[in-house]
């Protein structure tokens, strides 16, 4: 019998409630453990030398003055250090080029910034000058552009109807490569006793990194064990095994010393994953009565110089995402990936959706310009209709639930878009330059399995056990609600540990928005199970399990059964569960945003959000804000100013956040108003979706086109990702903008 029909829903005492962290009395106190925090005995310090050149065969690499330095204990280039790798890649596209990642550099530097040596020392200060006396040369020879077509997505007579469409339209845009940012930067401590090599990771997939170490350092998974931290963000940038994690984990495998290595916010500039990265371009062919015939799009993402595990997962979710909400059956979209010499791009919060998402809407509002529909009429007259829902999209990907015309309606109601419409005209007619944009989007979150497991601790207290990481999002609160309405219990007799591999075998973590969706969905079917198993044993225990306690209300039972297992000497009992997710749950949204710009400085304010967001069943309202308004800060950022910079030599110019600019709370809009619309995902039993990648997907959308809005028609070329100001002010004046300014 499964969990469901054995205990309906649960009840909803806890689920939907807006419960403030559990996590953050221990954080504020500042008795959180992040990885930096560890301070083992005897512990060496790693650094590595950071190739200052962008490419070229190594003609040159002195490393024995390093060696020579008191208190340096070792010192590895890739030929010393032994052999290491190659690390795994995510066939996702499997006509893209895999470029595994081996350690150190072998024989060629591929990127500034690439580990090419590492010093391993007594403590930081003779770790640095050792890294001064490091010397490199290289014959400059460039690594070359390699470019694969890596999937093509057609369906229809696209050529057909672009030769019957009345009206032709087209865009170009240019995602920049953008840093990840977690306020906590990289960090890896390992140590081996001979036995087993233990590592502390500042990562959000610590059951792969386990098996990927294993199988990049030649170990069997038994004898490597990673150690929960905490973990102070990760946007994707520690979502794949890197090359400073596993050459640390050598070094101590090699000298049975724990090593650690904390990485600085420089070296995650220089050489942790970025995010973002792609060219896109598409045309869409309209019939005269606005109805969209046929998407033609080509989307060309940048690589780097190496592919972390989940490096094909941007580009593939930018290409199946499209056409987006809208229904359109004809089709061609051609995904290209292309090596370079730059470090990796992997994913970053919003992972190929907000390509797509941008993609769509500029579209769409340029179709409205080429009918003369207005921008929510085009829109409404081609979203798929909710009842063509579970159904599947031109790409051939399965939409689980969703009302996207509602998100529009809701949006049009609830924001007073007609109002906001007539004020814009106002504000215009007395000389302001202000603009409106509108934005849909659809979220995939998530695929496979997580893993959850409860047990029953003497006291009658519940050990919750999830497979999926947190670092940051209030996992352990969010999951303690789960559990809370299937135990009939409260939250606080339920203790959480988020990705332990003391507590769990297998998982996979925090990622693609899948922790609620597909752990929440775990967590939920195991405590429904293990309800029934309670309540059996409570019969078989002879205890009463209907008159002690409040009713709705098991922590009599839970005691009871508890306090009878212990005196009978019985181990605590406990139940784990491996789900999988038979469907990817689909969340959706719908944006508004107002800008306003200063005519003289080409600055720009954001003055106003509105969002409807399709989130599915929500269990803790207050964390998916929060995640909505982190996501939005980290969208906005990527529409107006983030932006990674190399100059001609590939070197780094924005290496530090001076140069990188990251949004702070002075540039958030004015006024936000987040606003649910949920429909519950039919992919899993819990019925959510996911909401931690949402603000990377619409809001810049909708802030794109409500800067286009206000400064009329200076084409698409002219206005390319990150809208500073300098670029609107040319824009504003030249009137056409110009794209070498970039
Ligand atoms: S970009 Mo995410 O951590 O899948």
């Amino acid at each position: 019998m499964d969990a469901e029909q054995a205990d309906g829903n649960g009840s909803r005492r806890w689920k939907g409630r807006s419960l403030r962290r559990c996590e953050d009395d221990r954080l504020l106190r500042g008795e959180g453990s992040f990885t930096g925090d560890a301070a083992p005995a005897d512990c060496l310090l790693a650094e590595f030398f950071r190739s200052p050149l962008a490419c070229g065969r190594i003609t040159r690499l002195d490393l024995d003055e390093a060696r020579a330095i008191p208190g340096i204990v070792a010192v590895h280039d890739a030929e010393t250090l032994g052999p290491v790798g190659p690390s795994s890649v995510n066939p996702l596209l499997p006509r893209a080029e895999m470029m595994p990642m081996f350690g150190l550099a072998h024989g060629r530097i591929e990127a500034v910034g690439q580990p090419v040596a590492v010093v391993i020392g007594e403590n930081r200060n003779v770790v640095l000058d050792a890294l001064e006396t490091i010397a490199l040369e290289t014959d400059g020879v460039s690594g070359g552009e390699r470019q694969r077509e890596a999937g093509r997505w057609q369906s229809g007579d696209v050529e057909g109807a672009f030769a019957s469409a009345a009206h032709i339209v087209e865009t170009v845009l240019d995602h920049p490569l953008v840093a990840p940012s977690p306020m906590e930067p990289r960090a890896c401590v390992a140590g081996y006793d001979g036995t087993v090599l233990r590592v502390r990771l500042s990562t959000q997939t610590p059951f792969r990194c386990r098996d990927d170490l294993a199988a990049i350092l030649g170990l069997d998974p038994s004898g490597v064990h990673i150690v929960n931290t905490d973990v102070g963000g990760a946007f994707g940038g520690k979502a794949s095994i890197m090359p400073e994690d596993v050459v640390t984990a050598a070094c101590a495998l090699r000298l049975r010393r724990t090593v650690r290595w904390t990485g600085s916010r420089a070296e995650d500039l220089l050489s942790a994953t970025r995010g973002r990265g792609a060219r896109t371009c598409a045309r869409m062919a309209i019939a005269d009565d606005g109805r969209i015939l046929a998407l033609e799009a080509k989307l060309d993402f940048d690589l780097g110089h190496w592919t972390p595990y989940s490096a094909f997962a941007a580009p593939r979710n930018a290409a199946r995402i499209l056409p987006g909400p809208y229904a359109v059956d004809r089709i061609d979209i051609r995904l290209v990936t292309h090596r370079s010499d730059r470090p990796a791009v992997n994913i970053y919060r919003g992972a190929g959706r907000p390509e797509a998402a941008m993609l769509m809407e500029r579209l769409m509002d340029r179709a409205a310009d080429a009918t003369g529909l207005d921008r929510l009429a085009i829109r409404r007259q081609n979203l798929r209709p909710a009842e063509s829902l579970p159904g599947l999209t031109a790409t051939g990907e399965r939409l689980d639930s969703g009302d996207y015309a509602a998100l529009l309606r809701r949006l049009e109601i609830d924001a007073g878009l007609s109002d906001l419409g007539k004020e814009l005209r106002r504000r215009r007619a007395v000389g302001e330059t202000v603009g409106l944009g509108i934005a849909l989007f659809i979220e995939p979150c998530g695929q496979g399995f997580e893993t959850a497991a409860l047990t029953l601790m003497p006291n009658g207290d519940i050990h919750a056990a999830t497979g999926t990481s947190a670092q940051g999002q209030g996992r352990a609160t969010a999951t303690s609600q789960i559990v809370a309405d299937r135990l009939h219990v409260p939250v606080d007799r339920i203790e959480v540990t988020t990705a332990s591999l003391d507590d769990l075998d297998d998982g996979i973590g925090a990622l693609a928005s899948r922790g609620t969706a597909i752990g929440g969905s775990a967590m939920d079917e195991v405590a429904g199970r293990f309800m029934l198993c309670l309540r059996e044993e409570a019969r078989a225990l002879g205890l009463d399990t209907t008159g002690n306690g409040r009713p709705g209300d098991s922590c009599a039972v839970l005691e009871g059964v508890a306090h009878e297992r212990a005196r009978r000497g019985l181990p605590p009992l406990s139940l784990s569960h491996r789900y999988q997710t038979p469907h990817e749950a689909w969340a959706s949204g719908a944006v508004a945003a107002i800008v306003r710009i200063d005519g003289e400085t080409g600055d720009i304010a954001v003055e106003r959000i509105d969002w409807i967001d399709d989130t599915g069943e929500v269990i803790n309202p207050l964390l998916v804000e929060g995640q909505m308004r982190g996501g939005l800060a980290q969208g906005l950022g990527c529409v107006l100013m983030e932006e990674i910079l190399h100059d001609t030599n590939g070197q780094l110019v924005t290496g530090s956040l001076m140069d990188y600019a990251l949004p702070r709370a002075s540039d958030m809009p004015y006024e936000v108003h987040i606003r649910s619309k949920s429909v519950p995902s039919s992919a899993n039993p819990l019925g959510a979706k996911g909401v931690g990648e949402a603000g990377c997907i619409g809001i810049p959308a909708a802030i794109l086109n409500a800067i286009h809005d206000a400064i009329g028609a200076v084409g698409d070329d002219a206005l390319q990702l990150p809208l500073t100001s300098q670029k609107i002010w040319r824009a504003l004046r030249v009137g056409t903008g110009n794209r070498e300014l970039r």
